[in-house]
């Protein structure tokens, strides 16, 4: 689909524990893609509560989550950091979009499955109508590149489906005002890279989660060198030593998982990392991944603590963001309830 202005959105939950994969699986992409993108990094507040309403802490975890984004490089007077709460229009075109999507699709996502567990009927309304929301987290932007990790492949797709239904439902008042092809883009998710999908270090076949109970399963990015070190070393492994070749990693989900780590830190692929370490052991691999793991992460984990303490700065940036978000939504929306239909006196 063209004649879309090319713009980044993507958004990070503030739940706490902010971990590796979300920094190899998405932050540091969002870094990269500002050099060419002009891009919105949103603190999805909203999304936050879907799973626990009362998070005593929420305030801090958005500071958080915001002095993890500039402590990573994003620079918030270039593009637009801010968070999700503060611009109602989210919630206001995620309602039109839950009359959009079919029961059908959101019955197949995944992770609703996987969050809600066996308690199914206890599971909250916007637990389901999460990936909706998600939609319109994008959609109210008319974004047109979305960076995330794999895990959120399934909630992309849906919202080509939402963006190509409300699309074709309302072609005729979306082709009365002028708006070509579509007035929603259907955004490509951009989603790759060594380290798309980072897994717990205590389980292979288990991603790396804010929300594991063992610590020592992720590496939170305001770990202190020790913590990094320790649960680097505790790493379930293998006895083999690494294979030369890629396709050795094949059956064993532990050793891939720390070779991609190595290959996202160092911006090399897998290939690379096992033509230097194929054949080593994994206490020599270790050790180098610690050092690799302290030297990167060690700065950022440094300046998002100072950061975050710093309120005012951290609530200034997050106020700008949202006025400068806000005036590209509300254009979006006043277009949208025109051609929804809705009256405006
Ligand atoms: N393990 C991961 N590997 C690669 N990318 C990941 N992401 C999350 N986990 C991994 C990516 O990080 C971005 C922000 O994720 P989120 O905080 O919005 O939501 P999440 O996926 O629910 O995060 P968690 O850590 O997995 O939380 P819980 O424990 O609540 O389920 C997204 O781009 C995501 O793909």
């Amino acid at each position: 689909m063209t004649g879309f202005k090319e713009l980044v959105f993507s958004g990070v939950q503030p739940t706490g524990n902010l971990h590796l994969g979300n920094y190899l699986g998405a932050i540091k992409r969002f870094v990269a893609l500002q050099e060419r993108y002009d891009c919105i990094y949103c603190v999805v507040d909203m999304h936050a509560i879907t799973a626990e309403l009362y998070q005593p802490e929420l305030k801090n975890q958005i500071r958080e989550v915001t002095a993890a984004f500039i402590a990573a490089g994003i620079d918030p007077a270039k593009h637009i950091i801010f968070n999700q709460s503060q611009v109602s229009a989210h919630a206001e075109l995620a309602w039109i979009f839950n009359c959009v999507a079919r029961l059908g699709w959101m019955n197949r996502m995944t992770q609703f499955k996987e969050k809600a567990g066996r308690d199914r009927e206890n599971a909250s309304l916007g637990l389901y109508a999460y990936p909706s929301l998600m939609a319109a987290d994008i959609l109210v932007y008319r974004a047109t590149h979305v960076p995330v990790g794999e895990d959120q492949k399934q909630h992309l797709e849906l919202t080509r489906d939402i963006a190509q239904k409300f699309n074709n439902d309302f072609a005729a008042p979306i082709a009365e005002r002028g708006f070509g092809e579509g007035f929603f883009p259907l955004t490509e998710p951009l989603i790759g890279g060594p380290a798309a999908r980072v897994m717990s270090l205590r389980d292979g076949s288990k991603k790396m989660s804010k929300s594991d109970p063992s610590d020592l399963s992720r590496i939170n990015l305001i770990d202190d060198r020790d913590a990094i070190a320790q649960k680097i070393r505790k790493a379930k492994t293998d006895p083999d030593a690494l294979p030369t070749e890629e396709a050795g990693l094949a059956n064993r989900p532990e050793a891939e998982n720390l070779v991609g780590i190595y290959a996202g830190l160092s911006g090399r692929t897998k290939a690379e990392v096992l033509a230097q370490y194929g054949n080593a052991q994994f206490s020599a691999f270790k050790a180098a991944l610690v050092d690799l793991s302290v030297e990167t992460l060690g700065p950022i984990g440094a300046e998002m603590k100072r950061l975050k303490d710093d309120h005012a700065y951290i609530d200034g940036v997050l106020a700008e963001g949202s006025a400068r978000a806000r005036v590209i939504a509300d254009e979006t929306m006043t277009a949208v309830r025109d051609i929804v239909g809705f009256l405006r006196g």
